[in-house]
């Protein structure tokens, strides 16, 4: 975030060693400034000189916001001057910001079925709000009736990026089909190990539908005479 304090020296002489100190919400860090000169972290400090009787100086400033900051962002900004002041109470100034919460990472579904003789299913993730940082997301299998390359292929590395203004990503898994009786089978997916999101529906199951006919064997009663 960038912020831009207007110094203004209203009194009829200079205002000399003018000093600027910063103070910040610890979810944000001090990145730069327009003074060039700055140094410190939770209390950064940086020297404006001379300000001339009459004149307004802008400063500009950059806070990186961590990328967990949610809630009220405070930044507050503070002048001293070596010149005698008779009103002092004009030389600090807070403003606060709100910050979004995060975005949280979701499958679109419960739960879905697909004919064993698809040749891919998807499988939907979203973000509930647009991101301002990358996020991502792993996902794997945690449990499945459906065997790995016999029914189903799904490919590695299992992890979902959204990069800034991306709300919805696919999982592509390829099914295999066969022409035998097997019933049906179940793939059960999970998110794990989010970045810069929150985790909401981390579970969905894909049912796998078998297309083929029951093979039923007909026996001949024996006959005796
Ligand atoms: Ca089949
Ligand atoms: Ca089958």
């Amino acid at each position: 975030m960038i912020y831009t304090a207007v110094i203004t020296n209203r009194g009829v002489e200079a205002a000399t060693n003018v000093s600027f100190a910063l103070q910040h919400s610890p979810k944000a860090a001090f990145l730069n400034s327009s003074l060039g000169n700055c140094s410190g972290s939770a209390t950064v400090n940086c020297t404006m000189g001379m300000i001339p009787a009459g004149t307004s100086i802008p400063v500009t400033y950059t806070l990186q916001l961590s990328p967990d900051a949610t809630g009220i962002l405070t930044s507050s900004v503070s002048i001293t001057t070596t010149k005698m002041e008779t009103i002092t109470s004009n030389n600090t100034m807070t403003t606060s910001t709100t910050i979004a919460p995060l975005p949280t990472v979701r499958f679109s579904q419960v739960s879905q079925t697909v004919y064993e003789n698809v040749p891919t299913a998807t499988v939907t993730v979203t973000l509930d709000v647009t991101p301002t940082f990358t996020v991502t997301v792993n996902y794997d299998v945690v449990g499945a009736t459906a065997v790995s390359n016999t029914d189903y292929t799904l490919s590695t590395p299992r992890t979902i990026t959204f990069s800034p203004s991306i709300t919805t990503q696919i999982i592509t898994i390829s099914i295999i089909d066969n022409n035998i009786w097997t019933g049906s089978r179940t793939l059960n997916l999970q998110l794990s190990q989010q970045t810069n999101a929150a985790l909401a529906q981390a579970n969905t199951q894909l049912t796998l539908l078998d297309d083929d006919k029951v093979a039923y064997q007909l026996f001949l009663p024996y006959i005796t005479h």
